[in-house]
């Protein structure tokens, strides 16, 4: 009998749908409002740095130490302390990583075992699945409850909550993890200090680990705040918070992130990161420390790109969320991230039977429909939930708005003809 090729713990999770989204949006050259990029340059000073490291140091083009470049966990462990008010010991308490994905990874293999179960709260960022199972852990789910507004407007993401109850019951003698993503992707929520309190208290009466996604930390709309997990009373010895260059400085391709934590955690994840990867490249690592050794300069003022950025990203969403609404798709308002989510509902009961196949959730095969017959490309919200939830949440497609002034009013264009056809 033939051996086995694909170890089992790959079985299933070898379907992925981004390959399939991502070229169906250019096979058709649809306005590509899916994946999570901004089609804009990085600020001067970013591209500016990654040019000093490519020609300024020519030791910059060999390895650097393991755990990161030394300037970068320097910056990052003065620069997070200061948020976190924590003391953060550059060697001891910081990884980089290969984006924020490296991080997650890392932190998967690093702390999850045979039978672990982690707790993940849906809507989620949809690798958090698979990288528990490959690390042999049970993905334990808690949906966000959508609480609609009364007054008949658009709902916002702060309307999607936690059960309290619900999230106590999931957690048991088994969980080691909680996986928390604030901002969230897809949805945009940005958690409450009440709600991160509440999570808190059950990750330290459970003894469980907090992995925090904070990729989006930056991009917070209308005076919200981000607050990181780690910072409440008792988190820090139990938290991982996990951040990305790439969201940070609009440079995706940079691949630069970072996992911070103590010192109990984080070596552990220097093993795995020793044992695969090594190190990350040196000249990202040199560029995005000179960009958050800027940031740190001009923090808090107008002249940051972390006051800027969201300024203007805010504008972007409030342009998207008009221009979706006059096809008829209602837009949940983001608090934060780059993403937001659109109710579909009415498509759904005027027109039930789009092309696809029979078990194909409804939201995939809209956006299909969407890319080749509208010209716009965007995310199903299903593959963002567990298996048994997928057809509870098969009414909702995500858009992503951090794009180009011409990209939006690309997706106008095709808007406008969209709503040109529905009005006989
Ligand atoms: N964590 C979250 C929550 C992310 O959204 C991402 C990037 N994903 O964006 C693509 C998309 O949803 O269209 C990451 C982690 C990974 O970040 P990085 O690019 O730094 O690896």
């Amino acid at each position: 009998m033939a051996k086995q090729l694909q170890a089992r713990r790959l079985d299933g999770i070898d379907k992925n749908p981004w390959v399939e989204l991502t070229k169906l949006a250019s096979d058709y050259g649809s306005v590509n409002l899916g994946q999570g990029f901004p089609d804009f340059a990085p600020p001067d000073f970013a591209v500016e740095a990654f040019q000093r490291a490519l020609s300024e140091d020519y030791m910059l083009n060999q390895y650097t130490k393991a755990f990161g470049y030394p300037p970068l966990t320097k910056i990052l462990a003065s620069f997070f302390g200061k948020l976190l008010g924590q003391e953060i010991h550059p060697l001891k308490n910081v990884l980089v990583t290969v984006g924020a994905y490296g991080a997650l990874f890392t932190a998967f293999q690093a702390l999850v075992d045979e039978g672990d179960e982690v707790i993940i709260i849906e809507p989620f960022f949809d690798c958090y699945e698979p990288m528990t199972l490959m690390a042999g852990g049970c993905p334990v789910f808690v949906p966000l409850k959508l609480r609609p507004s009364q007054d008949g407007g658009l709902d916002s993401s702060k309307n999607w909550q936690l059960d309290p109850t619900e999230l106590a019951s999931k957690f048991t003698s088994r969980t080691k993890a909680l996986v928390l993503n604030t901002p969230n992707n897809p949805l945009g929520k940005v958690f409450s200090r009440a709600e991160l309190e509440l999570v808190a208290s059950l990750c330290q009466q459970h003894d469980v680990v907090c992995i925090s996604d904070e990729v989006y930390q930056w991009l917070v709309f209308d005076g919200n705040q981000h607050v990181s997990i780690a910072s409440l009373p008792g988190m820090w010895h139990r938290t991982l918070t996990i951040g990305s260059a790439g969201k940070t400085f609009s440079a995706t391709g940079w691949k630069v992130g970072w996992v911070l934590g103590p010192d109990h955690l984080v070596k552990h994840l220097h093993t795995v990161h020793q044992n695969s990867v090594y190190h990350c490249p040196t000249q990202a690592q040199a560029a995005v420390a000179l960009s958050l050794e800027r940031e740190q300069q001009h923090f808090g003022q107008p002249s940051s790109y972390f006051v800027q950025l969201p300024e203007v990203t805010q504008h972007k969403r409030d342009h998207m969320i008009r221009s979706l609404q006059s096809v008829g798709l209602r837009p949940i308002i983001p608090q934060g991230s780059y993403f937001l989510i659109a109710d579909i509902s009415d498509f759904k009961s005027k027109m039930p039977n789009l092309p696809g196949a029979t078990n194909e959730a409804y939201d995939s095969r809209f956006v299909k429909w969407m890319c080749r017959n509208k010209g716009l490309a965007a995310i199903p919200v299903s593959i963002f939930y567990s298996g048994p939830h997928q057809k509870l949440f098969d009414h909702y497609v995500r858009f992503c708005f951090i794009k180009d002034e011409a990209t939006l009013q690309a997706m106008d264009e095709k808007l406008q003809k969209w709503k040109a056809e529905l009005t006989p």
